[in-house]
This record gives structure tokens, C-alpha cells and sequence, in this order.
């Protein structure tokens, strides 16, 4: 085998690894009992740019975003600017959370607030604040919070899509980290 025929072998390899992590939905650490949990239902969304391309199930699974910019395979709003939208999605095992990530891939640095949504729909607000994502990379907005004392079952996303006047905000993955007890 050539060297750049080793390559290549090496390069698919670690691409086939990388494909089967990004299809994973769940994942514990091991040893720890923390689970993580990328969404895997959209709740409601105030408006979408599409049904398919742009839509709220854009912002499910694992990420598959890996450029920024305005791309299809992420969730972007109706309107490129205007008033406050949200997006809630749930998770297949509610868990005491600690940890909300809501990946950023167009116009950063837009969520305002995150609610989470116990397994009774009961909503409560776990974060406001400032979001000092940057623009130009795909980032992982990572809210940590205290550990919920209540099972959370679905996240609440509320987002600012006037915090980049010539882009959309746009969501790639929202993730759910805690204990299942
Ligand atoms: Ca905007």
C-alpha cells in the first residue's frame, strides 16, 4: 500500500467515525450518569423559513452544520429581522438538567433566553442574559445551570433576530445535558 493510498484508508475511516458520531442522539459519559441529548422533536417555533430547508426540524439530531453561514440545515425564522422568535424542542429522557447548548451557525450571538419544560408542561425561565457567541464559526453556546430539582423533558429557546440586521439567526442543534435521577 502507498502512502497516499494509506491516507485515503485512514481518511475514510476517521470520516465513517465521524458520520456514526453525528447520527448518535444520545450519549452517557461513561462512569458519571450524565446523559447528552440532542433534540429529537420540535414542540412549536413561532415561524419558519421553510417546512424542509430552514425548518424547525432543522434544529433536531446531531449537528450537520459544519460551515457558517446561511444554510438549509439549520432553523431559520420567517422574517430575516423583526420580532423576538422561539423554538422548543423535546428530548427522548427527561433528566434533572445542568446543561442547555444551543449551536449558533448564522448571525451569533442571538439567544436571549431559555426556559426549560418539565414533563408536566410547566415552563420556567433558567436563563437571560447576554450571549457573546461571535460571528464567523460554527459555535456551541454552552448554559450551564444549577441542577433542575424537576425532570426536564423539552427546552424552551428564545432568540433576538434584530442582534444581526443582514443576516438570520440561525439554530443548528440544541442539546439537553443532566441525570436521569
Ligand atoms: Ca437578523
Amino acid at each position: 500500500m502507498t502512502n497516499n493510498r494509506l491516507r485515503i484508508c485512514v481518511l475514510s475511516f476517521l470520516s465513517g467515525v465521524v458520520l456514526a458520531a453525528s447520527f448518535s442522539i444520545a450519549q452517557t459519559v461513561a462512569g458519571s450518569g450524565l446523559l447528552k441529548q440532542w433534540a429529537s422533536n420540535v414542540v412549536s417555533r413561532s415561524s419558519e423559513y421553510g417546512a424542509d430547508s430552514w425548518g424547525a426540524k432543522q434544529a433536531l439530531g446531531a449537528p450537520n452544520t459544519m460551515t457558517y453561514g446561511d444554510n438549509g440545515t439549520a432553523w431559520a425564522s420567517a422574517q430575516r429581522n423583526g420580532v423576538a422568535q422561539s423554538i422548543t424542542v423535546s428530548f427522548k429522557s427527561p433528566v434533572y438538567a445542568t446543561t442547555v447548548v444551543v449551536r449558533q451557525t448564522y448571525g451569533n450571538g442571538f439567544v436571549r433566553k431559555i426556559f426549560t419544560v418539565d414533563t408536566a408542561g410547566k415552563l420556567r425561565e433558567v436563563w437571560a442574559g447576554k450571549d457573546k457567541t461571535q460571528p464567523n464559526y460554527t459555535v456551541n453556546f454552552v448554559v450551564n445551570i444549577p441542577k433542575t430539582s424537576y425532570l426536564v423533558k423539552a427546552v424552551k429557546v428564545v432568540i433576538d433576530p434584530n442582534h444581526n440586521q443582514d443576516a438570520y439567526e440561525e439554530i443548528d442543534a440544541i442539546a439537553l445535558h443532566g441525570y436521569a435521577q
